[in-house]
């Protein structure tokens, strides 16, 4: 594996006064920088100048952050970013940070600085409302799905998109570590002693078998572009609470390949779960937790209404309506098996969240252990739930009881 040298808060402006073109207006003279990285993954850089004029570059580090080195990792997973970073800049340029266009040799990309706003699930974690932002992930994610896959897209294009798309590394990273890790003995699992016996029945039943079922549509379902990690995490809304509806930016896109569009919803659906939870055991006060249970509707008629406005402009006219009827509930019922699947990962596999991980330990085992059983739910009766009010009915009872 070819290592290409990382940047550090000292050599990055040397390296912006080689690439003007990532600067744009930042004044070098006077910019000082800061590394934020606080992913599992990469390094991010902000330069900021006298002025405050400011861009963000991220660069992949050769290996795992998370683990360290131990772990190598390629750094052409920025290529993948930058792919999915120029296709949704051309469909959906208001729900994603302005991009600045990829610097090959370096395995960097520039992108707009937006550490004035939060990352959702900080956001989450404070009680904070943010309405509309779900609605623009719903968005986000049907435009994405419509302009990359066979139904606004010539047939011919969407292969050859899809042959240069492939995203080996990381794909194998998420069919380990949310499909298969959590359902076997493996050294980077961990959870509270207390959920031991919760964590061993995950592999009672006939739960492993739905798992393998959704990682078998991961591996082959190359429906269209998706973002591959939507997670609350990847998505910046603006600093503190809000009255109105807001924007939302999504971003950290490396783990892009042609998947499963349902796979999307669900990372967000099953992320909305971990908030739901934290909120449940913490308590906080009903206007939030009423807003939170209406994440997943919000996102998914967004999803729905955008996709069917675009659906006149197919290409190919022999996908009758009743198909795309048919499809999308198909990729309803998928959503809520990927969601409850990216929850449990969070609780047993590596990487956990925040929203679970910064509460004492007697929450952390309640809020846990409502996770897992409600995710279990969601996977099991995935095709029987019809619509978010049912998938609503079901979680916000189990977590009634959490409360109570
Ligand atoms: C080893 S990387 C762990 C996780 O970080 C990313 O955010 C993905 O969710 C991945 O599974
Ligand atoms: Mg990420």
């Amino acid at each position: 594996m070819t290592t290409i040298p990382v940047l550090t808060t000292d050599t990055v402006l040397d390296y912006l006064r080689e690439r003007p073109p990532f600067a744009g207006d930042v004044d070098l003279d006077t910019a000082s920088v800061v590394e934020v990285g606080d992913g599992n993954l990469n390094l991010v850089f902000i330069v900021t100048d006298s002025g405050g004029r400011s861009v963000v570059l991220k660069q992949s580090l050769p290996y795992v952050r998370l683990v360290g080195e131990s772990w190598p990792l390629s750094q052409d997973r920025i290529l993948a970013e930058a792919r999915a970073y120029e296709v949704a800049a051309r469909v959906s340029p208001d729900t994603i940070p302005a991009y600045r266009g990829l610097d090959h040799d370096r395995r960097v990309i520039g992108l707009e600085d937006l550490s004035a706003w939060t990352v959702w699930r900080r956001a989450l974690n404070e009680g904070w409302i943010n309405r509309g932002a779900a609605a623009a992930i719903g968005r986000h994610v049907a435009r994405v799905a419509f302009a990359t896959g066979v139904h606004g897209r010539d047939a011919a294009e969407h292969k050859l998109a899809l042959a240069a798309s492939i995203n080996i590394d990381l794909c194998q990273i998420t069919e380990d570590l949310v499909f298969t890790q959590p359902y076997i003995d493996h050294p980077d699992n961990s959870w509270l002693p207390a959920l031991d016996a919760d964590v061993r029945s995950l592999r009672e039943g006939g739960l492993v078998d739905e798992i393998v079922d959704l990682k078998h549509a991961f591996m082959t379902q190359a429906e269209g572009l998706v973002h591959g990690d939507l997670h609350t995490g990847s998505v910046f809304v603006p600093a503190g609470p809000s009255e109105g509806p807001v924007p939302a930016k999504i971003f950290d896109l490396e783990f892009a390949f042609y998947g499963p569009i349902a796979f999307d919803l669900g990372a967000f659906f099953g992320n909305v779960l971990l908030a739901q939870a934290r909120a449940a055991v913490l308590d906080r006060p009903a206007e939030f937790r009423h807003w939170l249970a209406g994440l997943v509707d919000e996102a998914w008629q967004a999803f729905e209404q955008e996709y069917r406005a675009l659906w006149p402009a197919r290409v190919d006219a022999s996908f009758t309506d009743t198909h795309l009827d048919r499809w999308l509930r198909r990729v309803w019922h998928d959503a809520i098996g990927f969601g409850g699947a990216k929850a449990i990962r969070r609780i047993v596999g590596l990487a956990k969240v925040s929203d679970i991980e910064s509460l004492d330990e007697p929450d952390r085992e309640v809020a846990a252990r409502a996770v897992l059983q409600i995710a279990r739910t969601w996977v099991e009766q995935r095709r029987d739930v019809d619509s978010p009010a049912a998938l609503d009915a079901l979680t916000t009872a189990a977590l009634a009881a959490v409360r109570a």
